[in-house]
């Protein structure tokens, strides 16, 4: 992993300007987008931090559209990114793990070209012990122009048309990732300034890795392939593998991202089509896989080339080091 070639600290709005001055065409209105996840992450980590000093822990006595109980801070942190984010003028769509419906935001014009897919609070089940959470975006043009009538077209892309995509984790530090197809690069939250301070550039994944991510207590309802694998991972031959799953993505992906090795979520008896979600988990998980040297995978196809049909629909996820995706596809393909 690469630090900054020298001593200068960068904060991530000025990377940013600097990665877009390498577009000719450059509005800076990117720029201005993503200093609105910026400033949506300063104030969603530190209410997580406050959480039990504030009493918001727990539920918030209401269910999302996937029938789950939302927690009083998935609300409060996607009310911030809307806040954020829908007032920035160029945004033009709004889509949450939190909201049943992709949302028109109006500006001025009616006509903001860009369209913000997040999951505002990932691994939100785990705030109440402690563990680490993250927030997770990923960022399209759209497709149509002019006012905005049909939404669909402009939110159902397939992941290949991301121009951004990142996350934000909150763990013992507060680390932000995000990529716009040049590289993958990291920043870490300055509390006493309020700033990303720039700590990797083109982080580079790990070719192969000894770790694989799993909630093992599905296997027996895994693909048989995943279950021969996972096996095989076991033996004195294959290893010596070690297994780490906290079940936040966020937090187990980050681990695969500087580590390398494996995170799987397959498909299983209770979720048939896998339980996390395409547009706002798998596909700006899968882009920063790809743009650090990684791969991202459904089992049969490739994360990134899936059409969507619908916004909340569910893949499996096989992400991680070009070498453990590729032998576990192999396993799966043989049955
Ligand atoms: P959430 O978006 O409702 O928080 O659910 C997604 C989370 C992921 O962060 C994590 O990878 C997965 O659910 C863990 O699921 P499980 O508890 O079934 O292992
Ligand atoms: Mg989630």
């Amino acid at each position: 992993m690469a630090r900054s070639s020298d001593d200068r600290l960068i904060t991530v709005q000025q990377h940013i300007i600097e990665q877009q001055r390498a577009h000719p065409t450059a509005t800076g209105e990117f720029s201005w987008l993503l200093s609105g996840i910026t400033l949506a992450a300063c104030i969603i980590q530190a209410k997580v931090r406050r959480a039990a000093l504030l009493d918001i822990l727990g539920g918030a006595g209401s269910a999302n559209v996937h029938g789950e109980i939302q927690q009083k801070l998935d609300v409060l942190a996607n009310e911030t990114m809307e806040r954020c984010l829908g007032f920035r003028g160029n945004v033009g769509i709004l889509a949450s793990e939190e909201l049943d419906e992709a949302k028109i935001v109006s500006s001025p014009t009616g006509t903001g070209k860009y369209v913000v897919i997040y999951d505002p609070l990932d691994g939100s089940s785990n705030i109440d012990v402690n563990v680490s959470v993250g927030t997770i975006f990923s960022i399209f043009e759209r497709i149509t122009s002019g006012p905005i009538t049909d939404v669909k077209r402009d939110v159902l892309q397939p992941g290949t048309k991301q121009i951004a995509a990142g996350y934000v984790v909150y763990g013992s530090s507060t680390v932000m990732c995000y990529t716009t197809g040049n590289g993958v690069h990291m920043f870490t939250l300055e509390p006493s300034i309020g700033s990303f301070m720039l700590s990797a550039e083109n982080v580079c994944m790990p070719e192969r890795g000894k770790t694989y991510s799993v909630n093992e207590a599905n296997a027996d309802a895994f693909p048989s392939g995943i279950q021969k694998w996972l096996k095989w991972a076991k033996t004195k031959e294959a290893g010596p593998y070690t297994a780490r799953y906290i079940g936040s993505l966020v937090a187990d992906f980050h681990r695969t991202l500087l580590r390398g090795g494996v995170f799987l979520y397959p498909r299983t008896a209770k979720d048939p089509t896998g339980k996390l979600r395409l547009m706002y988990e798998a596909n700006p998980i899968a882009f920063l896989a790809e743009q650090a040297g990684g791969t991202a995978s459904d089992g049969t196809q490739s994360i990134l080339e899936k059409q969507p049909e619908s916004l909340h629909e569910r893949t499996p996820l096989i992400v991680g080091s070009k070498r453990e995706v590729e032998q576990v596809l192999d396993y799966l393909k043989r049955g």
